[in-house]
């Protein structure tokens, strides 16, 4: 963290992003659809890291930064309010709930009422994508299809948010797209949605399902909203249960754990026109963990526990053979499972420093005490210092499968928000932001249970 955040601090300070081996500032994050533009995202995206490292020297330069040059209401450009939710205002709630400093709240408070039009121009609740800072307005040629993930991805920081301010207005609207989608549904026998709906009415525009991009983090906040809540509205559990059961009905695909994966496994694939194809993406890999955090806090008890658990550790395998059985030692993107062939196939070989796999070995570490999932982190760590890092910070890389398929010039700001953080907890005792009292964002950032 010091290597990468001092080299961030070094040649890019206040610009989104560093390019390692540029040695430049990179001025926007590409997240889904369109990017930040120069909102110092690494330094909000690396604020919780910090301090939970405690880097305070680094957090109080942070904080100053934050003071004196994050301000909403001069920005021209557009945003996604998919990554503004979760980098920017999930950095800010986390940064003021660990630190008590109220500047990192007014700053949400400040973000997160420009970003309400986007819930409130449309009649269903379900909310736009894409965010006009510090205009304020809705595109509303944006057109009515939208994902899953985006829409969904708003419940822990809008719900925090309204905690912290006592103030039920952002919980509300957060809550209301979502209610809505279920009442929408709730004829359909099945839980888990497809990737897209339309946003007036809430139902299926897609025979697209995964638990991977456009639809993880929405699957994700179910039964994280119901842990941030102290579980008082089994709603948004059962609705998780009722997603997770569906998972293991229809996506569910097993490896009969021979040549490339030596071990039992089981992942969740993707399904498109009815039929299910064995492709597993880094993004699913945050499944694992997410069920093992479910169990941690009783989220379903006896049979259906186990086989939650079987399922979740099968995955965990899915996850860490499937996708970092590499030459290098560092994870793909997404692989596609030759059923015939019994092997792994690298779908997209490039290491993107993602965070999943290892979110997922701390969450089934704390919840099964086995080592074995430290000594898989600590492979891809090793992984990481050996092929990733540059004289300026750390890279992802071109190719797992080739040692010398080069640098991608780009240091993720979730590298330190998450990937970073994760590896640490990983080797830490369960006190450190301990899962009673603390609850992490899609970007890593703890929130705490209040
Ligand atoms: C992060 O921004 C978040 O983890 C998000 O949920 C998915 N994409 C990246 C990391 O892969």
């Amino acid at each position: 963290m010091h290597h990468a955040f001092n080299s961030y601090e070094h040649y890019a300070y206040g610009a989104d992003e560093l390019r390692p081996l540029s040695k430049l500032p990179r001025r926007n994050v590409n997240g889904a659809g369109l990017g930040l533009s120069d909102f110092g995202v690494s330094i909000i995206d690396a604020m919780s890291t910090l301090y939970t490292l405690n880097m305070f020297e680094e957090f109080d330069r942070g904080q100053v930064w934050v003071e004196e040059n994050l301000f909403f209401d001069k920005r021209k450009t557009e945003a996604s309010f998919f990554e503004a939710t979760i980098r920017l205002l999930g950095g800010l709630l986390a940064a003021y709930d660990l630190s008590g400093e109220r500047v990192f709240l007014d700053k949400a408070e400040d973000l997160g009422s420009r970003m309400m039009v986007n819930f409130l121009g449309s009649e269903s609740g379900i909310l736009y994508p894409n965010l006009k800072l510090p205009q304020g307005q809705i595109n509303i040629d944006e057109g009515d299809r939208v994902n899953l993930a985006e829409v969904g991805t708003t419940l822990l920081e809008f719900g925090a948010l309204s905690q912290r301010l006592g103030n039920e207005t952002y919980k509300e609207a957060a809550e209301r797209g979502l209610r809505f989608i279920h009442a929408a549904n709730k004829g359909s026998h099945e839980a888990l949605l497809p990737t897209h709906i339309f946003r007036e009415t809430g139902l299926p525009d897609s025979d697209q399902y995964t638990v991977g991009a456009e639809y993880d983090s929405y699957l994700e906040y179910l039964i994280k909203y119901w842990i941030m809540n102290k579980k008082r509205d089994d709603f948004w559990r059962d609705r998780w249960v009722a997603m997770v059961d569906d998972v293991l009905d229809r996506l569910r695909v097993k490896g009969n754990g021979t040549a490339a994966i030596a071990v039992e496994f089981e992942f969740a694939g993707t399904e498109e026109n009815g039929s299910l194809s064995p492709v597993m993406d880094h993004f699913a890999c945050f499944l694992p963990g997410n069920i093992a955090l479910g169990l941690l806090h009783d989220a379903v008890k006896g049979e259906k526990a186990e086989e939650y658990e079987s399922f979740a550790k099968k995955m965990m395998n899915a996850c860490y053979f499937g996708l970092y059985n590499t030459t290098t030692g560092l994870g793909c993107q997404s692989y596609y499972y030759d059923q015939d062939e019994d092997k792994i196939v690298p779908n997209d070989p490039s290491y993107k420093q993602r965070p999943e796999v290892i979110e997922s070995l701390v969450m089934l570490y704390r919840l099964t005490g086995n080592d074995l999932y430290q000594q898989w982190g600590w492979s891809i760590f090793q992984a990481i210092e050996k092929y990733c890092k540059q004289e300026a910070g750390y890279s992802g890389v071109l190719d797992v499968t080739d040692e010398n398929s080069g640098s991608d010039d780009e240091q993720q700001s979730f590298f330190l928000a998450e990937t970073l953080k994760y590896l640490y907890l990983l080797f830490m005792g369960e006190d450190t932001l301990s899962l009673d009292e603390w609850v992490f964002n899609t970007e890593a950032h703890p929130l705490r249970i209040m």
